[in-house]
């Protein structure tokens, strides 16, 4: 993919996907049992509109969030308080609502969604270094529909997000509350032990195996069979946009450039893959996992693609010295923004502390406000 040719689509959410942004229509929303988190970018402005009437039911009062205009509160367990709920209500509500419209406005932004990251991932297929996407999506086919994952690697993540669907609770192990970075190696020990002989699978960067990454020798002493996925694109989460782009004073942020993981582990006991193109990844992923051993698949990912979030970060910082002052790739970028990118930078600048509206970031960029 060129240098800053991130598809609009990329740019839709923080996760880098295309997670319905605007929930405008709802004149209530019920949240239960999920905690607010930065993948659900704090239950803010615009993916959750502030004009709302929230109810929140939570297992924990220290779960319940302040920051939403919240009419109800209920603590406790979600699955026990929505089955009183339904009790309760039960005798007094005759027959069910017909849904079939509202069902179907699903299903159509749904097939429509899948569309998208469909023709976006025929674009990256067969890249080499590989694209995160097709890495995402080789895993994701791939797994057994019972295994554990684990979400590490900060860029790659964002694009597993989009292809991995849970079918359980509790399998999808995230990055926490602020997606942290090398929590992986513990977060899979304890998936191996909580539900033995599962498959367990960590997409975890280098740098979040520079942070972790000496645990998978816990893992191999205790003979756990969990595979580590290394998306290895020598650096933390890919050099392009800060250090040419956005930041083009700034330091490095490149790890030594091509570290063998695979062979590193080897020497601890681990089974060893070193992947460079896409249609390897399964071929890979299958003698990893039939080797019964903890596994490390290094994967040399494309450096050039950032996590949709860096983009932003690197806007609001470029923007804030002077737009005059941007390199020719990240002006012309700024100047193509479109509305949903224009609503989520005037988010994040807000977050910085600069108070620019969309109208204003329309006006900087010489457009029409729409
Ligand atoms: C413990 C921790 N340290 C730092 C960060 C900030 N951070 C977010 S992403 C990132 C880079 C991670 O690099 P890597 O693990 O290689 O992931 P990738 O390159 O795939 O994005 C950092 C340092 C964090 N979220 N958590
Ligand atoms: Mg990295």
């Amino acid at each position: 993919m060129a240098r800053g040719a991130v598809p609009e689509d990329n740019l839709l959410s923080v996760t880098g996907g295309n997670r319905q942004p605007l929930l405008d229509n709802a004149d209530l929303i019920i949240i239960i049992g999920h905690e607010s988190n930065w993948l659900d970018e704090w239950w803010q402005y615009p993916t959750f509109n502030q004009e709302t009437d929230y109810v929140q039911i939570q297992d924990s009062p220290d779960t319940l969030f302040v920051g939403l205009s919240t009419k109800l509160s209920i603590i406790g367990s979600s699955k026990l308080v929505l089955r009183q709920i339904i009790d309760a209500v039960k005798p007094h509500v005759g027959k069910a609502k017909d849904k079939s419209e509202w069902l179907n406005t699903l299903s159509e932004a749904k097939a429509k969604q899948q569309s998208r990251q469909e023709k976006r991932l025929a674009q990256v297929r067969d890249d080499k270094p590989i694209n995160p996407d097709a890495l995402a999506d080789g895993i994701a086919n791939f797994l057994d529909p019972s295994a554990t994952v684990i979400y590490d690697s900060f860029t790659a993540s964002s694009f597993l997000t989009d292809r991995f669907q849970a079918r359980f609770a509790g399998q999808i192990l995230d990055s926490a509350l602020q997606g942290g970075v090398g929590h992986s190696p513990g977060v899979a020990i304890g998936a191996q032990l909580g539900r033995p002989g599962k498959q367990v699978l960590a997409l975890i960067g280098d740098g979040g195996m520079g942070v972790g990454g000496m645990d998978i020798e816990t893992a191999v002493r205790y003979n756990l069979p969990c595979v580590f996925v290394v998306y290895n694109n020598s650096s933390w989460g890919g050099f392009c946009i800060p250090k040419d782009i956005f930041w083009p004073e700034c330091d490095s942020w490149c790890i030594s450039h091509g570290i063998r993981y695979d062979t590193m582990f080897e020497a601890c006991g681990c089974h060893g893959e070193h992947v460079e193109e896409s249609k390897d990844v399964r071929p890979a992923l299958e003698r990893a996992f039939n080797s019964g051993k903890t596994a490390v698949i290094n994967v040399v990912g494309d450096s050039d693609v950032p996590h949709p979030v860096i983009l932003r970060c690197g806007l609001i910082e470029a923007w804030s010295r002077g737009l005059d002052t941007m390199p020719k790739e990240a002006h012309d970028y700024f100047l193509s923004m479109g509305k949903r990118e224009i609503i989520r930078t005037s988010k994040w600048l807000r977050e910085c502390g600069f108070d620019v509206s969309p109208e204003d970031l329309y006006e900087i960029i010489g457009k029409e406000p729409k």
